[in-house]
């Protein structure tokens, strides 16, 4: 079978996968292809469609801080606009002629003797001297495991794959989970049905939104001021890095934030007892804060009731809960969430003595040397890879500073002239090792509940446990000690010279 070759894979086109390619090039690494599964770039904000999809992290944070957009209609952005900055980004990027879409990869596989990735996908297979996995956390929909969801004969689908055919107008429609997705998609349709079930496992911590519009004289200044843009997005960054003592060190600094919480129930809701269905019963923080000032009104409304009884059953016309009490539905909507502590992509991925990296992170749980290196996986490399994700701040600052570690890995295989790069496993055990001392005492380890942040093993192998400018300076360059390195060998010259 021939393989196309080329010096690095890129696997997706979200914000991690369109930052690869974007740095690669700036790089002057130009041979390179990124392999995405869907029809477009985008990732997570070009499949979460569903109603009232916005993000919860301003939108002048939650961007390239290479591509500034003094546009940005509101301070928290809605999911289009967040799709077209995307889209915007990538289309002056002039890297979009090396992005191969409607494919998926089906395998990576090293092979030692090449010093190279074998990655077959649905279309073409590669040979790529190194992979980047911008294959992202929030990729894979996670369906509950409920007794008879597959009888249900209405209509289902999960919160990120939004049936945009079914109009739910008069509809009788359920929800299940009350997560970040779902305090957004509540307040969206709930006019329009006509009746809906919210069903709650556990409450979330929800505090008001603090959205506005910029006027235009604001984003003209923006547009013009030199230096303006910048610093506002400086000072929210600032603002937002002041909140991980709270998670991290002393949960009582939190407490304004779980008056505030509290405060948004008691103005949203009039019910007593509504009012205590939906106080959350563990510290606020223990599971990420969610915003919105509209979803305890939604809740309150005369056509929605929150159930609170554990679901015993999916029946071919609704939901029945623990206490008998049967609910009939046309449409059931599921958010429960993503695959967030078995990242989908490892199972793709196989190692230098064949095993694949879930097998390895089945029995160890998830670890990678500074998010982006495994011992074992030579010339591999994860954006938004274990331990990288935020309870406070923008996601894209943590992809920008794991793009400046794997772009100094790259120059530095080829100034160096490396055939491979292995992190060791003493470097990547010790790294783990200290994030799991820290996590001991965050509130994500002793707040009181249950959370995706937590594996099976209840390792908190998600979220990051220090400030992002501590993790910027661990990634600021690439450190070949913690590595074993390997001049090139034959078979990889001659593929370099064919
Ligand atoms: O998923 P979630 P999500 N039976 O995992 C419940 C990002 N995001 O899609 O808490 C009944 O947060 C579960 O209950 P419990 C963000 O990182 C960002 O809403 O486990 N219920 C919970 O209520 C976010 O964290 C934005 O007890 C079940 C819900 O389902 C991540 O995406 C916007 C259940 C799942 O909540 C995921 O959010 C939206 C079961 N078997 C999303 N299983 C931004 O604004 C689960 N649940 C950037």
């Amino acid at each position: 079978m021939t393989s196309i070759l080329v010096d690095h894979l890129v696997i997706g086109a979200g914000f991690s996968g369109l930052c690869a390619a974007i740095k690669l090039q700036e790089t002057g690494e130009r041979d390179f292809v990124v392999i995405e599964r869907g029809s477009d770039v985008g990732g997570t904000w070009r499949d979460n469609t569903y109603p009232g999809a916005a993000c919860d992290v301003p939108s002048q944070l939650y961007s390239f801080s290479f591509a500034p957009n003094p546009d940005w209609p509101k301070s928290f952005s809605e999911q289009p606009e967040i799709q077209a900055y995307i889209k915007r980004v990538a289309d002056e990027s002039g890297t979009l002629d090396r992005f191969v879409f409607d494919t998926s990869v089906e395998e990576a596989r090293w092979d030692g003797d090449a010093q190279r990735w074998t990655v077959r996908t649905s279309g073409a297979t590669y040979s790529a001297r190194t992979v980047i996995s911008g294959a992202g956390a929030l990729s894979s929909p996670k369906l509950p495991d409920i007794a008879g969801i597959d009888s249900f004969e209405g209509t289902l689908f999960h919160s990120a794959e939004w049936d945009h055919e079914t109009d739910l107008t008069g509809k009788r429609v359920a929800i299940i989970g009350t997560g970040a997705s779902s305090i957004q998609i509540v307040p969206a349709i709930q006019k329009k049905v006509a009746h809906l079930d919210v069903y709650q496992r556990t409450a979330p911590y929800v505090i008001p939104r603090n959205d506005r519009s910029y006027s235009k004289l604001e984003r003209l200044a923006l547009a013009k001021v030199p230096g303006l843009q910048k610093a506002y997005r400086t000072a929210i960054y600032w603002a937002r890095e002041g909140y991980v003592p709270g998670f991290t060190l002393a949960p009582k600094l939190a407490l304004p934030a779980q008056k505030m919480a509290l405060a948004n129930i008691a103005k949203g809701i009039k019910d007593p007892a509504l009012r205590a269905a939906v106080t959350p019963t563990y510290q606020i923080g223990c599971k990420r804060i969610l915003i919105s000032n509209t979803y305890y009104p939604a809740l309150a409304a005369d056509n929605c009731e929150v159930v609170t009884d554990a679901i015993a059953e999916v029946t071919p016309t609704g939901i029945v809960t623990a206490d008998g009490t049967a609910r009939d539905v046309d449409v059931l909507i599921i958010a429960t969430g993503f695959h967030t502590t078995e990242l989908p992509i490892a199972e793709k991925i196989i190692g230098k003595d064949g095993t694949p990296l879930a097998q390895r992170w089945e029995e160890t749980g998830m670890s990678a040397y500074k998010g982006a290196s495994v011992a074992g996986f030579p010339n591999f490399f994860f954006v938004v890879g274990p331990n990288t994700g935020l309870g406070h701040s923008s996601m894209v600052f943590m992809i920008e500073s794991q793009m400046s570690y794997i772009i100094d890995a790259v120059r530095t295989m080829r100034r160096e002239d490396l055939g491979a790069v292995e992190v060791t496993e003493t470097a990547e055990r010790t790294w783990s090792a200290d994030i799991q001392r820290r996590m001991k005492r965050t509130v994500w380890s002793n707040g009181g509940c249950a959370s995706w942040y937590l594996d099976k093993h209840g390792n908190n192998t998600t979220l990051w446990p220090r400030t992002t400018f501590a993790f910027r300076g661990k990634t600021a360059s690439f450190d070949p000690d913690a590595y074993t390195v390997s001049a090139p060998n034959q078979l990889d010259r001659e593929a370099a010279h064919s």
